[in-house]
């Protein structure tokens, strides 16, 4: 799996220097699949703030007040929490069933969803009081990643297929392949939805991939590898990979950050294409 995520990092690097090599001219190859001007982003980083070192990130999003809400993973350990962005503190924890090992979370109304790895169980809990909790089994082949747009949910399992549930009945209202030029992306993990684009983490890469809900198809790259190279450098040999993207739709902020990372970042895209 590693050696797999290693090659498809390598493809995408190959793939955006030779896309914009031909910029000019598209090669023959590409016009096979449908016209989409995919975009690549490289990043400025706006500020930095605390991120427990502990919390193996599943699940990542802006609520409101500087405050986020956060799943973590591995069992025995993971939880749901309401977190403070300023100081990184855990304002309110819930800590599941050691059993569990908790995967991405969204907020639609007043409600967190939450699913689970290598189940098909799910949680949905009160924002407001983590123990009025209800639970949900999904037909999703795996929990992985999950998002909304306010209206119905997003959901990824590890494989290539972005998933629209129905919030109501879980059930799937439809399915997309994500593929980037005609090749399958696999691993999409962590999700955000941010204007009208589906934003996910693919898994073992420092790379985000900008997906268009309605068809599936790659707009754009975001490469994060110096967020990555950084924390290595300075002493944090013990980071997993990035994961966890959290949009502040009224303030317009992004943040990221990975599982047992020291630090959340708020990033400005920048397009380097
Ligand atoms: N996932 O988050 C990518 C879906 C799963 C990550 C699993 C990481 C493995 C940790 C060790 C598990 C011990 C059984
Ligand atoms: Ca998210």
């Amino acid at each position: 799996v590693i050696a797999g995520a290693a090659a498809l990092a390598a493809f995408l690097l190959l793939a955006a220097a030779y896309a914009t090599r031909r910029a000019g001219s598209p090669p023959t190859a590409l016009l096979a699949h449908p016209a989409v001007a995919t975009r690549f982003f490289s990043f400025d980083l706006v500020r930095e703030y605390p991120h427990d070192p502990d919390a193996f990130t599943q699940g990542l999003l802006y609520a409101e007040n500087d405050t986020l809400f956060e799943s973590t993973g591995l069992y025995h350990r993971s939880s749901v929490r309401k977190v403070d962005l300023q100081t990184g503190k855990v304002l309110v924890n819930h800590q599941m069933d050691g059993q569990m090992f908790g995967e991405g979370l969204t907020l639609l109304g007043h409600r967190l969803f939450q699913v689970t790895w290598l189940k098909n169980d799910g949680f949905i809990y009160d924002q407001h009081n983590f123990s009025k909790r209800t639970s949900f089994t999904h037909k999703m082949r795996d929990g992985w990643g999950l998002a909304t747009d306010g209206k119905v949910l997003f959901g990824s399992d590890g494989t290539s297929m972005l998933y629209k549930l129905d919030p109501k009945s879980l059930e799937v209202m439809k399915v997309v392949t994500v593929k980037y030029h005609g090749d399958e992306v696999p691993y999409l993990n962590e999700l955000e939805y941010v204007d009208g684009e589906v934003w996910a983490n693919v898994w073992q890469t420092d790379c985000i991939a900008r997906v268009s809900p309605e068809d599936g198809l790659v707009v754009g790259w975001i490469f994060l590898h110096e967020l990555r190279r950084q924390l290595w450098n300075s002493g944090n040999t013990n980071i997993d990979v990035l994961n966890g993207i959290a949009w502040d739709e009224r303030n317009h902020r992004l943040f990221v950050t990975g599982k047992l990372w020291p630090k959340l970042y708020e990033i400005k895209l920048r397009a380097v294409d």
